[in-house]
């Protein structure tokens, strides 16, 4: 069995300096629509061309951003414990993975996805999908962004919660602690007896959670506490 010895969690604050926006930083979060419109099954019934623009978007932006120094470190610190380190990531970007890091589990989706409605096939996916086109498996036009909306169940959370509880610490980087279940790990990996750290632009949400909190920016933060 693999005995992970460090989850790190990574939320948006970690692509910030590779000029990804974040979600909750800005006023409003996209052309001033709320995240309700854009991150919701009921936002994409109602208006499909508008969500798939929205990803569309974010899916051609991410071809000209890369990894920073914080992507950058935790690739390095994962080639020193290739067995030790899992990062779970809540970003749907590939700047991780870009980075060099292998152990990682998207669990909010990819951007680069597809997963069709109607057989249940992922596909990677470069191009856009405003236009509805047929699924590569079944023809079906029912392909919509391989990512998780509120009301949907995260990835892989099975994996993610048995290696929060063999940690012996828990890192959280770049996440505002607002969204769950994600934010709730902090308290899971507590209990098992983990040290946990927050490396945070601002205090997040769940900061009392943390036996220590590092304020600044990821790019800073990450890089110094690998070394
Ligand atoms: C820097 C920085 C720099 C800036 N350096 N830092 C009431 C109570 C509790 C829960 C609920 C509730 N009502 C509903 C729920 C559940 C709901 C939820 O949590 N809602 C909350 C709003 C309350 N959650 C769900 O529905 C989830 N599913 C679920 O619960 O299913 C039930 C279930 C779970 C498990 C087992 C069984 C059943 C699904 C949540 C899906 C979230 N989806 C999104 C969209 C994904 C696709 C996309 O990217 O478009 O995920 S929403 C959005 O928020 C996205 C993010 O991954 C997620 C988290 O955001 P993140 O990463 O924290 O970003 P920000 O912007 O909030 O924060 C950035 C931080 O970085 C800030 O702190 C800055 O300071 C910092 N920062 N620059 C370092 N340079
Ligand atoms: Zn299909």
């Amino acid at each position: 069995m693999w005995l992970v010895k460090i989850v790190v969690l990574t939320g948006a604050g970690i692509s910030a300096e590779s000029g990804v926006p974040t979600f909750r930083d800005a006023d409003g979060l996209w052309e001033g629509h709320s995240i309700e419109e854009v991150a919701t099954p009921e936002g994409f019934e109602s208006q499909p061309k508008l969500v798939q623009e929205f990803y569309d978007a974010r899916r051609e932006h991410l071809v000209g951003v890369q990894p920073n120094a914080a992507h950058i470190a935790l690739a390095g610190l994962e080639e020193q414990l290739p067995d030790d380190l899992l990062v779970v990531t809540q970003n749907i970007d590939d700047l991780h993975e870009r980075a060099g890091s292998r152990n990682v589990i998207h669990m909010h989706g990819e951007l680069n996805s597809a997963w069709c409605r109607a057989c249940d096939r992922r596909t990677h996916w470069t191009r856009t999908l405003v236009d509805f086109p047929p699924c590569p498996g079944c023809g079906a036009t029912e392909l919509r962004p391989d990512v998780v909306w509120f009301g949907e169940i995260p990835y892989q959370m099975d994996r993610i919660l048995a290696a929060v509880a063999e940690a012996d610490l828990f890192v959280s980087v770049g996440t505002s602690g607002a969204v769950y279940p994600a934010a709730g790990f902090v308290q899971q990996a507590l209990r098992y007896g983990a040290k946990t750290l927050e490396l945070n632009l601002d205090p997040s949400e769940g900061s009392v959670w943390f036996h220590e909190s590092r304020l600044g920016p990821a790019s800073v933060l990450v890089p110094s506490w690998v070394d």
